[in-house]
């Protein structure tokens, strides 16, 4: 059966990773999940800043102009005053969808006590279905096994 996912954008939002004085281990790996799960005929992957505008111009390129299917965030979630993903992402979503966040915590929160503090927030602009996630691989890993069943059919529906 041809999967419903056929683009996909990856957005690693770090300020240390677009500086160059860290690896992006969690932006990568999310691409091999996605692959591994949809097999998309494209796939968007940029690196930018905790910069809200940046995240916001980058979130609205890839919702208004490439019309991705799902959009998946790494990193900026969490407590620390450059952490603003969730806020830029809020700022550009039609609906939002907190159940697929419910999803991430509830199965986040057997893995680690930490899960609390990210401040992830999903939902759909357009016809994308935009997606935070915290910024290290064992939590996309862990968030994506999550969501990753049911969003064939939650894009579906978005189309
Ligand atoms: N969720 C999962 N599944 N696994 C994790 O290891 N780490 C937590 C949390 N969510 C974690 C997780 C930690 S330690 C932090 S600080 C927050 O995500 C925010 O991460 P971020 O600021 O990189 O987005
Ligand atoms: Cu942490």
């Amino acid at each position: 059966k041809k999967s419903s996912v056929s683009s996909v954008g990856i957005l690693t939002i770090s300020d240390s990773c677009s500086k160059g004085s860290a690896i992006d281990a969690s932006g990568p790996h999310l691409k091999e999940l996605v692959q591994a799960q949809f097999n998309p005929k494209f796939i968007q992957y940029d690196i930018i800043p905790d910069d809200m505008d940046k995240i916001e111009n980058t979130l609205l390129y890839y919702a208004d102009v490439l019309h991705l299917n799902l959009v998946l965030t790494t990193g900026g979630t969490g407590f620390s005053h450059r952490d603003v993903t969730p806020e830029a992402t809020k700022k550009i979503l039609d609906k939002e969808a907190p159940q697929l966040q419910l999803a991430m915590s509830l199965a986040s929160l057997e893995k680690t006590k930490f899960a609390v503090l990210s401040r992830a927030v999903s939902g759909i602009r357009k016809q994308s279905l935009i997606i935070n996630m915290p910024g290290s691989k064992k939590a996309v890993s862990e968030c994506f096994e999550s969501v990753r069943d049911v969003l064939s059919h939650a894009i579906e529906l978005i189309r």
